[in-house]
């Protein structure tokens, strides 16, 4: 069943677990999630990036979606990630998402302020839930100095600042991780987030978790960290089925023979995910 961001999230912050958000560009990836959640007996958050939008049409998306979710029977949320233009938020909107973004992070903090509470006005009053980002991602590189650390992270007294001003449902924070593949290991600053957590007491959002070892999604998750996005970890497990396929029939035509074994292997890398966080079985 199609649910807010919301309600989903209101349930792991309550109960101590994350959810994964996992993002789709076409009708394989969605599917590898769908079947996933179902036999993890697992909620889940369906996300699309302004790029998967423009690559797949916002109507193909919204409607594959809503399509899985009704046939679903587990709750389904679809969010839309990242939101920068006013246009396409209100898209999404329009469009049946019953979550979105509006990512002001790279906003001076009074800014993203303003520019969170117009979206948050719009949504709230048709009901969609909503995610703001505070702090810049990125992770941490070897040669940076700790007062520019600091200065990337996200501040607990602007947090609380923060979420004051605008009422916004659940808040991305940067502790350490950045988008896409990381070159060293990422170093998560816990310290931050157990502070974050305990100031804001709300549900609060991990972007760049590909690639992060295990133990400290589990630790981040213990802390408070209530929604895991994934996509790297879920592209590289398509190409690499991809790969395997022509590697064995390098002759091979057919779509399904090519994209079929690589959406099973997405779905075993999903259910993974889904044990990790803890939101199996929290259907
Ligand atoms: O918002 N996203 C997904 C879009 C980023 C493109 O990589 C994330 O936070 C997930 O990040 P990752 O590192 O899993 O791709
Ligand atoms: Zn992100």
């Amino acid at each position: 069943m199609l649910v807010t961001g919301k309600e989903i999230l209101a349930k792991a912050h309550q109960e101590g677990y994350a959810v994964g958000a996992f993002n789709i560009s076409n009708m394989e990836i969605l599917q590898a999630i769908i079947a996933a959640a179902e036999e993890e007996r697992s909620p889940v958050i369906i996300q699309t990036s302004e790029g998967a939008i423009q690559y797949a049409g916002i109507d193909y998306l919204k409607t594959m979606v809503h399509l899985a979710a009704s046939k679903a029977s587990v709750p389904v949320a679809l969010h839309l990630d990242h939101g920068t233009t006013y246009e396409t938020i209100i898209s999404c909107i329009r469009n049946g998402y019953t979550s979105v973004m509006i990512d002001g992070s790279h906003h001076p903090l009074d800014e993203n302020i303003a520019a969170t509470n117009e979206i948050i006005k719009i949504a709230h009053a048709v009901g969609v839930s909503v995610e703001a980002e505070l702090g810049r991602l990125g992770g941490i590189e070897d040669n940076i100095s700790v007062d520019e650390k600091d200065a990337r992270l996200t501040h607990p007294d602007e947090a609380v600042e923060f979420v004051k001003a605008t009422g916004v449902d659940y808040l991305a924070i940067a502790i350490g991780t950045a988008h896409g593949k990381y070159k060293g290991k990422p170093e998560l600053d816990f310290e931050r987030l157990e502070t974050i957590k305990r100031l804001l007491n709300m549900p609060i959002v991990l972007h760049g978790a590909s690639g992060v070892g295990e133990e400290d999604i589990k630790k981040a998750v213990s802390l408070g960290i209530n929604k895991i996005n994934i996509d790297t970890d879920i592209r590289v497990a398509f190409t690499e089925g991809v790969k395997a396929v022509f590697k064995n029939k390098p002759e091979e035509y057919d779509p399904r023979k090519i994209c079929g074994p690589a959406r099973e292997d997405m779905k075993e890398v999903i259910k993974g995910k889904m044990r990790l966080f803890g939101c199996s079985g929290k259907a």
